[in-house]
């Protein structure tokens, strides 16, 4: 049977997710081309999506810190794929964001081609987190993103980000609606987790979903 997991994790998974989270994590390198990626080693589960929907925050709010990954209000500030050494058991990954930037067309090309050819090409890849700003749902560009993972079978689940903007009534809405177009995706999981890195809402299950996925 591959059902997929019911939705909702035990106290248990929650509790060790918690344990992992709050344990070590170190930025041990950023890559601006692919030659410079580290060598492959961990597990590694990534994070992607448009610029400015709030990847690096999630990083820091995962792991507790404020500042592990840079953030900033203008979008395309990520640059490189920077990859984080969570206590020796997996790799958070940390990707450049797609769709608009205040930079040069070359120099955005760059960076997301960068973040896609890694998304493609890396065995240790065990899952993607693809946010979506759950005030605007799924874009023409992310759903490009899904059609790409899709074609190289690259498991990913939909991660919607900032709720805290959202009436509480809406973020039920917000996942149904990003629930409605994974279904329509052949490497997207059934589930979508809403989060907020503002207030932690949702993240001791993403916590656990990183956990089962990396080291199931
Ligand atoms: N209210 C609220 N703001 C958030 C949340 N997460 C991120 N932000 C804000 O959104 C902006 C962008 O956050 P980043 O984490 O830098 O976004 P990013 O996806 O890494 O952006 P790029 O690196 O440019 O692709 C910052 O001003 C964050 O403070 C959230 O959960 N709630
Ligand atoms: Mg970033």
């Amino acid at each position: 049977m591959d059902e997929p997991k019911a939705v909702g994790r035990t106290a248990g998974e929650i509790e060790a997710a918690r344990k992992l989270f709050a344990g070590r994590c170190d930025f041990i390198a950023g890559a601006a081309s692919l030659d410079s990626l580290i060598p492959i080693g961990l597990p590694e589960v990534a994070f992607a999506g448009r610029s400015n929907v709030g990847k690096s925050s999630l990083v820091n709010a995962l792991t507790g810190r404020r500042t592990l990954a840079r953030t900033s209000s203008s979008p395309g500030h990520t640059r490189q794929i920077n990859f984080f050494n969570l206590a020796d058991r997996l790799l958070l990954v940390d990707l450049p964001g797609y769709g608009f930037a205040q930079v040069s067309r070359s120099m955005k090309e760059t960076w997301q081609d960068l973040a896609s050819a890694y998304l493609r090409g890396r065995p240790t890849l065990k899952r993607v987190c693809l946010l979506i700003d759950s005030r605007h749902g799924v874009k023409e560009s992310d759903r490009e993103t899904m059609k790409n993972l899709d074609a190289a079978a690259v498991s990913y689940q939909l991660v919607l980000t900032k709720t805290d903007h959202l009436k509480p009534a809406e973020i039920p809405r917000a996942v149904a609606a990003a629930e409605a177009v994974a279904r329509r995706h052949g490497a997207a999981h059934p589930e979508a987790l809403p989060t907020s890195s503002e207030t932690g809402f949702g993240l001791p299950e993403l916590r656990a979903e990183i956990l089962a996925v990396a080291t199931g």
